[in-house]
C-alpha cells in the first residue's frame, strides 16, 4: 500500500514529508492516523534531536482531505470525535515533542494544513508560499490550533480576518506579522530547512525543550508563575552535561559540542 506520509533520518533529523502531491498533500484519514504514528515513532527514538515536517510538490498540505469518505459523508461522521483524534492529537503531539519541530512549507499551506504548520516551532516559507484559512469557505472554524496560534501571534484583529475572510495570506506577510519565522527564494528552502534542523539537532537538546516549554506555558502563565517556573526548568537546565560542556567550551574558546544530554 502506499504511503502518503514519509519518514525519513539525516543524522539527528526526522524529516516527515506529506506526500501525496497530486491533491495537494491533502489529509485523509490514513494520513492522519500515520501522521501521529510516526510523531510517535520520533518521539520514542531517543535519538532524534530535531523534526522537520514539509510538503512534497507545490504544496505543503491543503488541510482535510474534503472527498475523503470517512469525512462528512459517512452517516455516522462524528465532527469533534474525528478533530480530538486526529488534528487535536497531532498538535499535543508537536507541541510536547521535547526537541524543536520546524515546519518548510514549500507552497500552499490551507485549513488545517496552515496550522498544523503553525504548530511547530519555527516556521520557515518558501516566498511563493501562502498560508490560508480556508475553513470559513466551507462553514467551518479554524481548527487544528488555529484560533489559539493566530490570536496568540497576530492580535484578534488579524486572526478574525484571517478566519473570516478565508483569503491566503502570502509567506512574506506572514513573516512581517509574525506569524512565521522567516521566508527564503524557493530553490533555497529545502537546503535551509535542512540546515536549520541540522544546527537545532547539534544544540544543547534538553535546554532547548525546556525553552519551549517555557514559552509555550508563557502563553497561560502571568509574570509571577512565569518567573517560578524558569527558575525550575533553569535548575534543569544547569544539571545538564551539555550546561556544562558550555561553561568549559566558552572558557576555553572553542566551540561546544552538545550531546543532547
Ligand atoms: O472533521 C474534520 O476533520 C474537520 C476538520 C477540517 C480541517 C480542514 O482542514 S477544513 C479545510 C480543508 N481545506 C480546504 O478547504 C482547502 C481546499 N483546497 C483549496 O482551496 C485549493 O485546492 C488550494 C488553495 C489548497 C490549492 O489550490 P490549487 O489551485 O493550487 O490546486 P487545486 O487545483 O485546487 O487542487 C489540486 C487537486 O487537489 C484537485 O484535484 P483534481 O481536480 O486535480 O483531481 C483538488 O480537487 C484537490 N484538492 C485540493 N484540496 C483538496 C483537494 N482534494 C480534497 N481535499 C482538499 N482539501
Amino acid at each position: 500500500m502506499q504511503e502518503y506520509v514519509q519518514l525519513r533520518r539525516d543524522g539527528a533529523v526526522a524529516i516527515i514529508t506529506l506526500d501525496r502531491p497530486e491533491k495537494v498533500n491533502a489529509l485523509d484519514r490514513p494520513m492522519l492516523d500515520r501522521l501521529i504514528a510516526l510523531l510517535d515513532e520520533v518521539a520514542r527514538s531517543g535519538t532524534v534531536r530535531a523534526l522537520l515536517v514539509t510538503g512534497a510538490g507545490r504544496a505543503f498540505s491543503a488541510g482535510q482531505d474534503l472527498a475523503d469518505p470517512a469525512f462528512w459523508r459517512d452517516p455516522n461522521f462524528d465532527i469533534a470525535a474525528v478533530v480530538e483524534q486526529t488534528y487535536n492529537a497531532i498538535v499535543r503531539r508537536l507541541r510536547a515533542l521535547p526537541i524543536p519541530t520546524i515546519a518548510a512549507v514549500n507552497g500552499v499551506a490551507a485549513g488545517a494544513g496552515a496550522n498544523l504548520a503553525l504548530a511547530c516551532d519555527i516556521v520557515i516559507a518558501a516566498r511563493s508560499a501562502s498560508f490560508l484559512q480556508a475553513f470559513a469557505r466551507i462553514g467551518l472554524i479554524p481548527d487544528a490550533g488555529g484560533t489559539f496560534m493566530l490570536t496568540r501571534l497576530l492580535g484578534e484583529a488579524r486572526a478574525k480576518a484571517l478566519a473570516m475572510l478565508a483569503e491566503p495570506l502570502p509567506a512574506e506577510t506572514a513573516a512581517q506579522w509574525g506569524l512565521i519565522w522567516k521566508v527564503v527564494d524557493d530553490d533555497a528552502l529545502a537546503g535551509e530547512a535542512l540546515a536549520l534542523a541540522q544546527r537545532l539537532a547539534g544544540g544543547p537538546t534538553l535546554a532547548l525543550a525546556l525553552a519551549k516549554q517555557a514559552i509555550q506555558a508563557a502563553s497561560e502563565n502571568g509574570l509571577t508563575a512565569q518567573l517560578d517556573l524558569e527558575r525550575d526548568l533553569q535548575a534543569a537546565a544547569g544539571r545538564t552535561q551539555d550546561f556544562a560542556e558550555g561553561i568549559a567550551a566558552f572558557l576555553a574558546k572553542r566551540k561546544p559540542e552538545f550531546r543532547g544530554a
